[in-house]
């Protein structure tokens, strides 16, 4: 079957837009999914990774951070089911370029050709084709925590001050992170005001019972201890005075850092 990707672009575009929804658009859990499915790679024994889609999977469907991403899984479902020749390797990381650039984002490279893990060797071999738990970033800690994860992948710290720009996007779920609040004041759209709102506001402790983070005077924005990590720390705080200077370098540098994060562990069969 012809591979006509721009045919599912067209229909991931369609979905997008969901009064009902959060913010009124799908575009950030989307791109959260693109993310996590690709964000467990380990460069050392090159094991995760987009390739195979293994979030339809446990034990990785079940890991505490991707709570929450069944729903971005299922709204694409229609979309796979409409054009069955797609992975869902390849479905998902689309659909977080797409989101991106329909939100106002830059245009992020993206080449199809990963394949899906089988649900029967997905059964036969959890530990050989599953990353394990706890791959992904936890909010709760600190610079060293979020260097461990990224260097991992095989990033730099630049590269992780531009990828964490994606909080211009979505809000945090008390019923999925225990987390609350959006970033910014626009959470449907890519931009580069989460740098510009790091430095300027005078964030404080939030008074509540849930886990530690950072809110605005008014209580309406917030900032993970993760996002703080990258003003508190002095090798990441030069790249985010840079993005909240130059919108168009982090655009630049997100689209290559997050084209580079859809790649990790992908091979794709020689025809
Ligand atoms: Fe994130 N993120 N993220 N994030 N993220 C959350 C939401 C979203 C961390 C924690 C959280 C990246 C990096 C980090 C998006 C994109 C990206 C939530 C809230 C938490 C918690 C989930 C919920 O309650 O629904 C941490 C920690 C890190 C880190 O240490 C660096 C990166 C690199 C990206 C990316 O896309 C490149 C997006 C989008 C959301 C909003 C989701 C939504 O439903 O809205």
């Amino acid at each position: 079957m012809a591979q006509n990707y721009d045919a599912v672009r067209k229909d991931i575009v369609a979905i997008l837009k969901k009064p009902d929804w959060d913010d009124g658009s799908l575009g950030p859990v989307l791109v959260r999914l693109a993310w996590h499915a690709s964000g467990t790679y380990d460069s050392k024994t090159k094991t995760g990774g987009s390739n195979g889609a293994t979030m339809r999977f446990k034990p990785e469907s079940s890991d505490g951070a991707n709570a929450g991403l069944e729903h971005a899984r299922a709204f694409l479902e229609p979309i796979k089911q409409k054009h069955p020749w797609i992975s869902y390797a390849d479905l998902w990381t689309l659909a977080g370029v797409v989101a991106i650039e329909a939100m106002n984002g830059p245009k992020v490279p993206w080449k199809g050709g990963r394949s899906d893990v089988p649900p029967k060797v997905a059964q036969a071999q959890p530990a050989k084709v599953i990353p394990p738990n706890g791959r992904l970033p936890d909010a709760a800690q600190g610079a060293q925590h979020i260097r461990d994860v990224f260097y991992r992948m095989g990033f730099n710290d630049q590269d992780i001050v531009a990828l964490s720009g994606a909080h211009s996007l979505g809000r945090c779920h008390t019923d999925r992170s225990g987390f609350s609040g959006p970033w910014t004041h626009t959470p449907d759209r890519f931009s580069n005001q989460y740098y510009r709102l790091l430095l300027n506001v005078d964030w404080r402790e939030k008074k509540w019972d849930g886990p530690k983070q950072y809110v605005d005077p008014d209580d309406e924005l917030m900032m993970l201890p993760t996002d703080m990590a990258l003003i508190w720390d002095p090798k990441f705080k030069p790249y985010v005075e840079l993005y909240a200077k130059d919108k168009e370098a982090f655009f630049k540098d997100f689209a290559a850092a997050f084209a580079k994060m859809l790649e990790l562990g992908v091979t794709r069969q020689k025809l």
